[in-house]
């Protein structure tokens, strides 16, 4: 397939990647060697045996147990390392990546500890594999608007140090209309903001998302083919869809990739990019999202560079990287 070569080989961004789901199981087990904790699970194949869920909520009660072996910023680091180099071997030359500083501060890790940690495995990346990365903080969403404040507040020492904010976690019976002000300050911070919306929530999320936190892109967003109107407006207004596949697929938003919105949307005309969401958990990196897409769509080559190109469009570089990039 021609047209599989060239997507896999293209030069693209990632918007939608978490770091704390980047972690594999053998990144864990020796994680929690070297940090001496105990994981309940036996090794890496009983843990491995673990990922098969029914939801959104089975996956996250997995992710935010596992994130407990990761201590210190060295941690950190080797995490972020370890992703950028599955990322570049994909040819991805730019990331945007998402992490929960929550998850980490509720154990007693600062902040502190997490930033710098992560930083230092961006800047030992682009060393090694060339590959240029930005953190966006997210928010969860299952917490209150005031712990978000007060994360808020720990990240404004640093701000320069990351890109912009996002909003995550358990989406049902968490909209995002109970974040509008922490948003609307971090928009005055000067920030890009996203927010997951539509992933399993209902299309109202998504129009929240837009009108009440002034998000720049919408992560997921794949349901919003439950209602027409707003389709047309994210097509209208050309709002970038970060779109997960094989996620989507784990977490039971379709039952196969053959039902994904993912391909009307991109024909319909939205601007549809392919991120890997929590790869460790997911069954694969962007290449191997790329290749899932691919067996059940048959993209032409065009298409594939038209997502490409989507990717640096709707990534939150500045005008003349885009063009050297596109
Ligand atoms: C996530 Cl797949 C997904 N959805 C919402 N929040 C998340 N955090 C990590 N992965
Ligand atoms: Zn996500």
């Amino acid at each position: 397939d021609v047209a599989l070569e060239l997507a896999c080989r293209m030069p693209k961004a990632e918007l939608h990647v978490h770091i704390e789901g980047t972690l594999e199981p053998d990144l864990a087990f020796a994680l929690a060697r070297r940090n001496g904790i105990t994981l309940p699970y036996a090794d890496e194949a009983a843990l491995a045996a673990a990922y098969d869920f029914d939801s959104l909520q089975s996956f996250l009660d997995l992710y935010y147990a596992c994130a407990d072996v990761l201590r210190t910023a060295d941690d950190f680091r080797d995490l972020m390392l370890a992703y950028l180099e599955r990322a570049a071997a994909d040819n991805v030359i730019h990331a945007e990546i998402f992490f929960d500083p929550q998850t980490h501060t509720a154990r007693g890790i600062t902040y502190i500890t997490v930033l710098d940690g992560l930083e230092e495995g961006l800047r030992l990346g682009r060393e090694r594999w060339g590959i240029s990365g930005r953190l966006i903080l997210c928010f969860l969403r299952h917490l209150s608007e005031e712990d978000a404040f007060a994360t808020l507040a720990e990240a404004e020492p640093w701000l320069d140090r990351i890109h912009g904010f996002g909003l995550d976690s358990s989406e049902k019976g968490f909209p995002p209309s109970k974040f509008a002000r922490v948003f609307a300050r971090c928009r005055e911070l000067g920030k890009p903001v996203v927010a997951h919306a539509g992933e399993e929530g209902p299309p109202e999320y998504i129009s929240e998302a837009l009108d009440l936190l002034g998000s720049q892109r919408i992560d997921h967003g794949v349901r919003a083919v439950d209602d027409p109107t707003v389709v047309a407006r994210l097509i209208r207004e050309g709002i970038p869809l970060t779109v997960c596949p094989l996620s989507n697929i784990r977490l039971c938003v379709f039952p196969t990739m053959e039902q994904h919105t993912l391909a009307g949307l991109l024909a319909a005309g939205a601007k549809v990019t392919v991120n890997s969401d929590d790869p460790a958990y997911f069954g694969g990196y962007m290449n191997d999202n790329i290749r899932a897409v691919q067996a059940a769509f048959h993209f032409d080559a065009a298409t594939w560079q038209s997502i490409a190109r989507n990717s640096f469009e709707a990534s939150f570089v500045d005008e003349a990287q885009k063009a050297a990039w596109i």
